[in-house]
């Protein structure tokens, strides 16, 4: 195996359009961070890469569906992004943004590099352009039915139902996202990087290069992407957000979110490290990991190291450890009809227990294939195996020190095997002293290899077999006959408390900060990185060292703490799976003479009050047309008093007069009432002059 001088780790970069939940976290950056913090403690130079991406359709729309800018809008959700990353104690080097001027320069660096060596090609084609808004219709933009499978909400750039990739002009039917309007046919200028002209070069790359040493999974989507043929993709949009095309004759041209995205891991470098940068992304001995989700892999093992490698002189992926998808509770995690479980949410239910999450979700990491979170595995998971085993073992024998030895790590010498007691108290210890060090290596390997479940599963083992060492030789029972024999048994414990200290920290930082802790390891010198070199068990606590007290590092989950949560996400489904009932059937029939006899017509409002003693009725002086006169109205919890005054409205004027409160109302005024039981006003789109009839 090759040996590399340094690692760059890059997480993809979400979009900055709403909180983070636990499908991004198990998909990328709970592998990447304990990926990274193993580096970390091997000493490793190692830089862990991320930010938020600002550009592209998911921000313009959302940023239009809240009624803000799209600067307003990246400003708000970057920032909720980067602090619910650090809460959860991701530990990136940078967490860095693509609306960043180094990102703009960057970018368009790398555009006119490419430009330069005349590789894009430029093209005015047809595009479809809706006219009610005024702007070209790409990628999510535009929706139409599937060529492919008939979905009638397919996107421009992607059927969500078939997964097939679209371009506008595929799709059938095509209607605009913004206005619903039939787009018409527009010629545009955009350039187009020539993906077909690196085919052989991605063949022998991808499909011959890395068979062996990519996921399956990865591997396979790259192979029957480049098998279907490649295709020059357009690197340019009409859009007035984004990076502009560095071209003097390219006004109102912003280049494509992916070509721009995965070009602001090299500028989040630079802002990292504004002089050394270069070697991390340009050293042949340096190592480029991207740990991503699967809808990203033909991004990052395909359409970016082309790019790479036209700009010419940058490193290529060694590896893209890409995961499948996270379900919640048998359903796929969604925003839209907020079907998840939201990591600021999670931080602020749990006070903060991020090791629990952490655990659990790397326990069921959709590495090979698509896994599911439910809470009641949750709580099975936190109960029996972190409270059980490794908080159990833990605090058996720090209890157990301090009972006997008043806290002192004891002595460490031979413990010759006198009595057949001995003898097997040695034969207990070789055992779990082999399988504890097959464990170390097994976890470390697995490490290597991205396989983060099977590693977590390893760390576990050394608390398991270490249980099974405190039962199997019973040093409370020990305690009256042979002290020397409890003494030995719990200096190899504490080593194993040890190196589960030393072990922990990449999966479950909480509890290696605990472990430090009680330990009290600050206060005495061993090298621990041995432990990653070495690959085997290390003499991590010195004996007669003075250990700190016991500390509860878990406790079980409560059925009420997960009702909780899946009550919530049940209530969230009631209220999707809300029928249009709420809608109220239709009325009897009546004829035109019926409605004849009601005299509707517009007013306008002159005075309102509150009426005493109520909270629902407003007090309304509205001139007619005919008159002023008093009405009732019971929209008091809809609207003040102050926003009625001067507003035009629509009432029955000739309804029987009727006393409410001893005020007498001389009309109705009309209202929509909402199925959530919210009232409207029913007013005129135009002003009209007070007395218009309504017929
Ligand atoms: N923002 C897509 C996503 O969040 C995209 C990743 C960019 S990585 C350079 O799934
Ligand atoms: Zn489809």
């Amino acid at each position: 195996m090759k040996r590399f001088k340094r690692t760059t780790v890059t997480a993809a970069l979400p979009y900055a359009n709403g909180p983070l939940h636990i499908g991004h976290i198990a998909g990328a950056y709970l592998p990447a961070d304990t990926y990274v913090r193993y580096l970390r403690l091997r000493g490793d130079d190692v830089i862990f890469i991320c930010g938020s991406d600002e550009h592209g359709v998911a921000i313009t729309l959302g940023a239009k569906k809240e009624g803000v800018s799209p600067r307003q809008f990246v400003d708000k959700y970057h920032g909720l992004m980067r602090q619910a990353f650090e809460d959860f104690g991701i530990s990136f080097d940078i967490y860095s943004r693509t609306s960043s001027e180094v990102h703009y320069e960057t970018a368009q660096e790398f555009f006119r590099k490419i430009y330069d060596q005349q590789i894009f090609l430029e093209e005015t084609s047809d595009q479809y352009y809706d006219e009610q808004e005024q702007i070209f219709l790409a990628d999510r933009y535009i929706i139409g039915t599937c060529p492919n499978c008939g979905h009638t909400n397919a996107y421009g750039d992607q059927c969500e139902k078939c997964g097939t990739s679209l371009s506008p002009r595929q799709l059938i039917n095509p209607r605009s996202t913004v206005s619903g309007k039939t787009p018409v046919l527009k010629p545009t200028r955009h350039w187009y990087f020539p993906l077909d002209k690196y085919e052989a070069w991605l063949r022998e790359w991808v499909i011959d290069g890395h068979k062996d040493d990519w996921k399956v999974n990865v591997y396979g989507q790259c192979k029957s992407w480049i098998d279907q043929g490649l295709q020059p993709r357009s690197i340019t949009r009409d859009l007035d957000w984004g990076v502009p095309v560095p071209l003097a004759d390219a006004k109102g041209k912003v280049l494509y979110v992916w070509f721009d995205a995965p070009i602001g891991y090299i500028s989040a470098t630079k802002e990292l490290k504004p002089e050394g940068w270069e070697k991390y992304w340009k050293d042949p001995e340096t190592r480029l990991i991207h740990f991503i989700g699967k809808d990203n892999i033909v991004f990052h093992c395909i359409i970016f190291p082309a790019i790479l490698k036209a700009a010419g002189d940058y490193i290529l992926p060694d590896n893209v450890p890409a995961n499948e998808f996270l379900n919640l509770e048998g359903d796929k995690i969604s925003t839209s009809r907020n079907h998840a479980v939201w990591l600021h949410e999670y931080l602020t239910d749990f006070s903060g227990r991020r090791d629990e999450l952490r655990y659990v979700l790397t326990s069921i990491s959709p590495e090979t294939k698509d896994s599911d979170f439910t809470w009641k595995d949750y709580q099975q998971k936190v109960n029996s195996e972190l409270v059980a085993i490794l908080g159990n073992f833990v605090n058996r024998v720090m209890v157990l020190t301090w009972k006997y030895f008043d806290g002192k790590v004891p002595s460490e010498h031979e413990l010759p095997g006198t009595t057949d007691r001995r003898k097997k108290i040695l034969e207990q210890y070789n055992k779990a002293h082999d399988e504890l060090n097959v464990s170390v290596k097994e976890m470390i390997s697995a490490l290597n290899g991205f396989r983060f479940r099977e590693a977590q599963f390893q760390l576990m083992n050394l608390a398991r077999i270490g249980n099974k060492f405190l039962a199997d030789t019973e040093p409370w029972k020990l305690a009256k006959e042979d002290m020397e024999a409890v003494g030995c048994i719990l200096n190899y414990a504490l080593t194993i408390v040890g190196n589960i200290a030393i072990a922990c920290d990449p999966f479950l930082p909480d509890a290696a900060a605990s472990l430090r802790k009680q330990l009290n390891s600050s206060s005495f010198d061993v090298n621990w990185k041995q432990f990653w070199i070495k690959e085997q068990l290390i003499n991590a606590v010195p004996q007669h060292h003075q250990l700190g007290q016991p500390e509860l590092m878990y406790k079980n989950v409560e059925d009420e703490e997960i009702d909780r949560q899946v009550q919530k996400l049940r209530k969230t489904k009631m209220e999707n799976e809300k029928p249009a009932s709420a809608v109220k059937p239709l009325k009897p029939e009546i004829t035109i003479d019926d409605f004849g006899k009601l005299d509707i017509r517009v007013g306008k409002v002159l005075a309102a009050e509150k009426m005493e003693k109520s909270n629902k009725l407003l007090k309304l002086t509205v001139d007619t047309g005919v008159d002023q006169r008093t009405v009732l109205s019971g929209i008091a919890q809809h609207y003040s008093p102050e926003e009625m005054v001067g507003k035009q409205v629509t009432l029955i004027a000739n309804l029987a007069p009727r006393k409410m409160m001893g005020i007498e109302s001389q009309g109705m005024i009309l209202m929509a009432e909402d199925v959530d039981g919210k009232l409207r006003l029913i007013q005129p789109i135009e002003v009209v002059n007070p007395g218009s009839l309504v017929n």
